[in-house]
């Protein structure tokens, strides 16, 4: 892969995190992704929600698959663990990752191409699985890395930069995390930092898979009219049902609910996700009433966005199996091969 390092240099004053670092110190390469591209913000809402909730980079493992989305890890969490696999294979990476030490914040970003085509079985396991981790799909209808081509999730009658209209449905990546049962489930738009960034800390802080799909413009193939992917489109189109805000559990909990306007939502570790809601019929924790809710949207050509759904009581895939509290790759050889009487006392057990 090319890339630029970029300069170490920087202001002696900017501020600190509690953990000691800068800003800076989550960013990762220059990015060589077309200027515009809407992965890039993503990126960007990546360091900030790192930056921001205190995490150590070296607590981080980001995974991705093939595409120019996949590009991105490299452009970020520089100082974090990362691994670029190959084409729709992220999620059985990862999976396998975080089996052998679950004490890392996993974070699989991949592309509607990687995701919702050739590797749209690994992702349906590991909604459905509950593996415990960030899941960022950057939706930009194409396949950009290759030159603009419809991908899965190009909606039925929208245009090519050629013209060509797409007759094939589209595969809904929200509508399957749901079914499949995802824990925490969103949607947002590259654009829209303000909402972007919660979004991302939110899913970080939650057990179990969460999954975010975002909107990301290929400003190079699919910014044209008739897209339904473009900027203009997203932002015309744009229905959030709910604004975000998060407090870890590590904070005192400080804030005044307003009645009526503000669900709170507590999760596994006692941070609070505070959902302002701006759809007075949206309530986040029905699986079927969010499932009608969205279909009803999507046929009147609305984009909605938000967290569009969180089950505040998820459970991951380790307590699904029953593995134990530590991680797999701290067992010592004593621990992991307890001898020929423990295996014929075990077998005995089955026999
Ligand atoms: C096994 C395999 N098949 C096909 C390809 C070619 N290929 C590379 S990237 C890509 C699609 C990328 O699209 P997407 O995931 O949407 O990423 P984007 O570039 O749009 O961000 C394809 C088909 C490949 N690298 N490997
Ligand atoms: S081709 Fe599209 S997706 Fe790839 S970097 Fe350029 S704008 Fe982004
Ligand atoms: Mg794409």
């Amino acid at each position: 892969m090319t890339y630029i390092a970029k300069p170490k240099l920087h202001h002696p004053e900017l501020p600190k995190n509690k953990v000691g670092y800068t800003r800076r110190d989550y960013e990762g390469k220059i990015s060589t992704l077309c200027a515009g591209c809407g992965h890039d913000s993503i990126s960007a809402a990546i360091v900030q929600a790192c930056w921001t909730l205190d995490i150590e980079p070296h607590r981080v493992a980001k995974l991705s698959g093939i595409g120019c989305s996949s590009k991105t890890t490299d452009y970020f969490l520089g100082n974090s663990h990362g691994f670029n696999s190959v084409h729709g294979r992220m999620p059985s990476v990862l999976t396998g990752a975080n089996l052998a030490n679950r004490d890392l914040i996993y974070m699989g970003v991949s592309g509607d191409g990687d995701s919702a085509s050739i590797g749209l079985g690994q992702f349906a396991h590991c909604m459905r699985r509950g593996v415990n981790m960030v899941y960022i799909v950057e939706n930009n209808g194409v396949y950009g890395l290759t030159k603009g081509q419809f991908s899965a999730t190009a909606d039925k009658g929208s245009k090519s930069k050629r013209g060509v209209v797409n007759n094939d449905e589209p595969v809904d990546m929200i509508g399957l995390a749901l079914m499949l049962g995802a824990t925490f489930v969103a949607r947002s738009f590259s654009g829209d930092k303000a909402q972007l960034v919660p979004l991302i800390k939110a899913a970080i802080e939650h057990k179990g898979a969460a999954f975010l799909d975002v909107l990301s413009p290929c400003v190079a193939f699919n910014n044209h009219p008739g897209s339904t992917k473009s900027y203009d489109y997203v932002r015309e189109h744009n229905e959030a049902v709910n604004r975000l805000d998060v407090i870890t559990g590590r904070d005192e909990i400080t804030v005044d609910y307003e009645p009526g306007t503000v669900t709170a939502v507590t999760q596994h570790d006692g941070s609070v996700l505070r959902m302002r809601k701006l759809s007075a019929d949206y309530d986040a924790t029905d699986r079927v009433k969010v499932m009608n809710y969205l279909q009803q949207h999507a046929a009147a050509g609305e984009v909605v966005t938000g967290l569009l759904y969180v089950d505040p009581d998820s459970a991951d895939l380790h307590e699904h199996i029953h593995t134990i509290e530590t991680p797999l790759n701290q067992l010592t050889e004593r621990e992991l091969c307890p001898g020929a009487v423990a295996l014929e006392k075990f077998n005995a057990s089955l026999r």
